[in-house]
């Protein structure tokens, strides 16, 4: 595996570049829709590749691990083999879930201890665990294991937390490297910056962390609730520390304003349950802004979702119809949302890469990202 950067924005910190896996090439800057379990929900595989041409999905070490189990997915050959999904793949650790979902959690040296929230079964997250149970599962990029620090946290505890991430990580690296892939195509491991919003441990971390990079670097702990000047400052502070051969990947983040600020700060690769989650709510982002479905308002609104979507579904079914699967409770409606927000974001940050190439990245963010945090 390797990432080439082909360009650099002279007017932002803004990069294009490739990331080869042995599942195909990933062109940065990158949005990865979420699959938690094994499915981007209610997205099947050949609308993934065909339609909205995704390069990459996440999955979830917790998820996958709890269900369907590393056994299962080392029977069916890797959750590529199992999902039928032949492109790139990445999991997250699983850090990130068991502090947000699990339950009665405790943090030791050791690892992590919680309660299924699924049936209340014990289970021990450690460093190596985590490890091999993405070598089972089998993502081309696989996620250190972490502590996500919630907002607020105080100063203490962002640098114990910040410690205890960063000697974990030592842990991770030792068995990634004592152990191999289990299908015969390589896996690549990714550190995780943390550090809250403190400058001086966001500095450590990034410094720390990036002798662990082999092929990229994940920035954490960020788009948890602090405002988003807060963000921005802290990813701008790591991007600038961070080796600039390695693809930086901002987990969890964001909002499509968000994504385009961060790829001006240096950002590559994205992820966000933002897309698929909104749109089982019925929220649709479009390039005019943002707009509920549900409302009475596009009762009668016989437009396209979206005339300027480059799917065709977004462009053959209208508003009106898009709501009234929703009143009714359709299973089609949450799948159309879905399919159009995905195809959103990944249009997004398509054009953000070829405006890079071209030089009009900077001035087309600035017009667009006030446009697109409207409500329609
Ligand atoms: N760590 C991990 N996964 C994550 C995060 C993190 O800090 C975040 C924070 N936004 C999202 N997903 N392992």
């Amino acid at each position: 595996m390797k990432f080439e950067l082909e360009h650099s924005d002279p007017q932002s910190q803004a990069r294009v570049g490739t990331l080869q896996t042995a599942h195909g090439q990933i062109p940065t800057p990158i949005f990865m829709p979420v699959g938690t379990i094994g499915t981007v929900k209610g997205v099947h595989q050949k609308e993934l590749s065909e339609d909205i041409k995704a390069k990459i999905i996440l999955g979830n070490t917790y998820h996958l691990y709890l269900r369907p189990g590393t056994e299962l997915l080392e029977k069916a050959g890797g959750l590529h083999q199992f999902m039928n999904w032949q492109g790139p793949i990445l999991t997250d650790s699983g850090g990130f879930q068991v502090f947000s979902l699990a339950h009665r959690r405790k943090i030791k040296e050791e690892g992590a201890t919680f309660a299924s929230h699924i049936d209340g079964s014990k289970h021990l997250f450690s460093p190596e665990g985590v490890m091999d149970i993405q070598r089972s599962i089998g993502a081309d990029i696989i996620m250190a294991f972490d502590e996500c620090t919630p907002y607020p946290c105080d100063y203490r505890y962002a640098k114990k937390s910040m410690e205890l991430t960063h000697r974990w990580l030592k842990r991770c690296y030792t068995r990634f490297k004592e152990t191999e892939p289990k299908y015969g195509y390589p896996q690549s491991l990714f550190p995780i910056v943390q550090g809250s919003v403190y400058k001086d441990l966001r500095l450590k971390s990034a410094e720390t962390v990036a002798q662990y990079a082999d092929l990229g670097i994940a920035i954490g702990g960020l788009s948890v609730g602090e405002p988003k000047e807060e963000m921005y400052a802290m990813t701008d502070l790591v991007c600038s520390q961070l080796p600039t051969d390695k693809p930086r990947y901002l987990m969890g983040v964001g909002t499509p304003a968000n994504i385009l600020e961060c790829i001006a700060l240096g950002v590559d690769m994205f992820d966000c349950v933002m897309p698929t989650r909104n749109a089982r709510h019925g929220l649709i982002f479009t390039r005019k802004g943002k707009l509920n479905i549900k409302n009475k308002k596009w009762k009668d609104d016989f437009s396209p979702i979206d005339e300027d979507a480059p799917n065709p579904t977004s462009r053959q079914h209208t508003k009106a119809y898009l709501r009234h699967l929703f009143t009714v409770n359709e299973l089609l409606g949450m799948q159309i949302a879905t399919l159009h927000n995905l195809s959103f974001y990944l249009e997004l940050v398509r054009e953000a890469r070829e405006r890079i190439l071209d030089g009009s990245f900077r001035a087309w963010k600035d017009e667009l990202v006030p446009i697109l945090e409207q409500k329609r």
